[in-house]
């Protein structure tokens, strides 16, 4: 986040403590929200409800202004419940999304985390069957986080192999199975029948399941990573964001203008390539970093 922080707040701190609350502050202020990616719509909202509560007398000052701003950006943040229920037996997630956006990736870290820090089982399914090193990687990862994982052959059914990772999860007593699968556009009718079919198949196996769809979105890709999303969320039941790469960005206002805006909670953030890499999203810590 330093980087965006470093951007918003030189910024942000610049136009308000410059004196009066004046036409020349809302306008600064707009631009330095719309340069942190926090987007058209969302800055909109913040700047005109901040103009209204200044000229009601109820802001006076820059320090005022910054808080309000702040609880005013966690507010949009806040969509849904933001955290992962993992009381199902077992819990079975579902990482979809763009190519390269960070699936495997942030599959691995899940892993480690669930496994190392809250003492699950965990077992992955290797259902990106389309190159042979996408098995690898995240054999990788398993390795790494000390997991099971089931895969296939490559070019194999990656809907047989999400079935069999969940009866294998099932067998072995796994309390949550992490399924990886191929990287694809919405724009790509096949592939995306094709995850649908993942899905049924999955139900199959367990009826409730997946309990949890998780969409990556790289946060470096702005404006165009949200507009995807909308998109890729429009074409499959997506049930939380997962942003990656906030590490690489002086954007990190994506993540307000993605919750507002596409009314999906973002619940993780990827910060780097490392195993613990890994945070929940917190709108409050998330707009206070933001800013201060
Ligand atoms: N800096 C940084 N790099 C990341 C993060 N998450 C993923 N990456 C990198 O992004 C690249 C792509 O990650 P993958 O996990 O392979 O992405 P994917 O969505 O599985 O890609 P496909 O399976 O090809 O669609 C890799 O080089 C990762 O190391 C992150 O939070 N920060
Ligand atoms: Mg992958």
């Amino acid at each position: 986040m330093s980087k965006t922080r470093q951007a918003l707040q030189a910024e942000v701190q610049a136009t308000l403590f410059e004196g009066d609350l004046d036409e020349e502050t809302w306008e600064r202020l707009e631009e330095a929200l719309i340069m942190a990616d926090v987007g058209a719509p969302t800055t909109a909202k913040v700047v005109a409800a901040l103009e209204q509560e200044a000229s009601d007398g109820g802001l006076t000052g820059g320090e005022q202004l910054t808080q309000r701003l702040t609880e005013l950006l966690a507010e949009l943040a806040r969509t849904g419940t933001d955290q992962i229920d993992l009381r199902h037996d077992p819990t079975v997630i579902l990482a979809v999304g763009v190519n390269g956006t960070g699936k495997t990736t942030t599959i691995g870290k899940l892993a480690w985390h669930l496994q190392n820090e809250l003492g699950k089982k965990v077992v992955l399914g290797a259902a990106d069957t389309f190159r042979a090193a996408a098995t690898e990687q995240l054999e990788g990862w398993a390795q790494r986080a000390g997991t099971e994982i089931v895969t296939g052959r490559e070019g194999s059914d990656p809907g047989a192999v999400a079935y069999d990772a969940i009866a294998q999860g099932r067998a072995r007593g796994a309390d949550v199975v992490i399924i990886d699968t191929a990287g694809r556009l919405h724009t790509q009718d096949e592939l995306m029948a094709e995850l649908s079919k993942v899905r049924r198949v999955i139900a199959k196996q367990l009826p409730d399941a997946p309990h949890e769809t998780l969409l990556t979105v790289d946060a470096t890709t702005g404006q165009n990573g949200l507009r995807q999303a909308k998109l890729f969320s429009e074409a499959v039941d997506v049930d939380g964001i997962v942003l990656t790469k906030l590490d690489g960005t002086a954007k990190g206002g994506i993540a307000l203008a993605i919750a507002s805006e596409l009314k999906i909670p973002v619940k993780l953030i990827g910060i780097g390539e490392a195993l613990e890499d890994l945070r929940p999203f917190d709108p409050d810590d998330f707009a206070r970093a933001l800013l201060t």
